[in-house]
């Protein structure tokens, strides 16, 4: 029996707020209903963070409703739980999910604290058990540990869907609620969410524990994992005993994050161009510059690189590391008064000889009225 395992779709985002980007993510969603279609799957299991916002524009409902009828079609369950970006904010607010799963009945919806605690697919004389936990932020994590501990999965394949933070993957301050050795025992697939990379995993009794990751570029840290490994879904053979696990790949926009020397910005320029050549993607590409060098010669590069207006989807400049040459860099000095260390300081750092004066007289008459008019003044400058 074999499952489309999906997540992080996050339909309706729109980064840089360009419609080409809305569109990309939704065409993402629509390769993925195909490949359902295509392979024959069982169900499609998505962990979360349908919608990138919890409440989904129109237009994210009505792709979500008009991509899945294919589904519908052929008896494909979709089953999800809900993410951290589709989880209401408002404590009376409802889950997208619960329009879509109560009210309409289009998709299988799973909290883990529910009466429904799983769904059950049945091929031949194998019962596929599908559980699963919607996301619950730190405040929560007691909560979550014992709803992780009252499952008692007893299909002959078990799956638990979850849309958290894992410490062995996270290991960052409050981004993590669980480690993996939290996990309850008896599932064959942990399906996760939540990581927008690609993440698998062989636990040590054989079972699996895969992150599906999210199927188009949403942030640009993605973008170097997108490039090793792609994006997409998981196709998961649960017949025997251990799954087998296969990554399936959807067409994505290619974006690149490239360093450009302002100073000799032509020859950067033909040097993109011919790179851009090499891609095998027909969609232009999304193009993140850093750009280096001189900052005198910056207003100039910007006009230049309109010279990449046509080749690419967009171009944007993602950071600025320019820096201003002509300002001499020396060591700030380490003897005099405080306020000769500060002037000295502050010389280093590139003010100029006013605006020293001036912030100096703002440190010093801090607490009168007068250092809101120097502030004022400084901020004129
Ligand atoms: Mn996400």
């Amino acid at each position: 029996m074999q499952i489309l395992h999906i997540s992080d779709t996050h339909l309706g985002s729109r980064r840089y707020n360009r419609e080409s980007r809305e569109e990309d993510v939704y065409n993402a969603f629509h390769q993925l209903m195909e490949i359902a279609v295509r392979e024959h799957v069982k169900a499609v299991i998505h962990t979360g963070d349908l919608f990138d916002v919890y409440k989904p524009s129109n237009r994210a409902l009505k792709v979500f409703v008009d991509e899945t009828r294919v589904l519908r079609e052929n008896g494909v369950p979709f089953i999800t739980i809900p993410g951290d970006h589709d989880t209401p904010k408002v404590r009376e607010e409802v889950y997208p999910q619960r329009l879509l799963g109560d009210s309409l009945g289009l998709i299988k919806v799973l909290l883990g604290d529910s009466e429904k605690s799983f769904y059950e697919l049945r091929e031949d004389n194998l019962s596929v058990k599908i559980y699963g936990i919607r996301n619950m932020s730190n405040v929560f994590k007691e909560r979550l540990l014992q709803i992780l501990g009252s499952l008692k999965p007893d299909g002959d394949r078990n799956v638990l869907m979850l849309h958290q933070g894992f410490r062995e993957m996270l290991p960052y301050d409050n981004a993590w609620q669980l480690e993996i050795g939290n996990l309850p025992k008896g599932f064959q697939y942990y399906a996760c969410g939540h990581v927008h990379s690609r993440i698998e995993n062989v636990l040590p009794d054989g079972s699996r524990l895969v992150v599906a990751g999210s199927p188009e570029i949403i942030r640009e840290e993605e973008i170097e994992p997108w490039a090793k490994k792609g994006k997409g879904g998981y196709l998961v053979d649960l017949s025997g005993k251990e799954p087998l696990t296969q990554p399936i790949n959807v067409d994505v926009r290619p974006q690149l994050v490239e360093k450009v020397r302002v100073d000799d910005v032509d020859s950067e320029i033909d040097r993109l161009l011919s790179k851009l050549q090499g891609l095998s993607s027909k969609r232009k590409p999304i193009l993140h510059l850093i750009l280096e060098g001189d900052s005198a010669r910056r207003a100039v590069a910007l006009k230049r690189l309109s010279r990449l207006e046509g080749y690419v989807d967009f171009y944007r400049v993602y950071k600025d590391e320019t820096i201003d040459v002509r300002e001499k860099v020396s060591p700030p000095q380490t003897q005099g008064s405080v306020e000769e260390l500060m002037a000295s300081y502050l010389k280093a750092q590139g003010y100029n000889e006013g605006e020293v004066k001036l912030i100096l007289e703002a440190v010093e008459k801090y607490d009168s009225d007068e250092a809101l008019e120097i502030l004022r003044k400084f901020a004129e400058m």
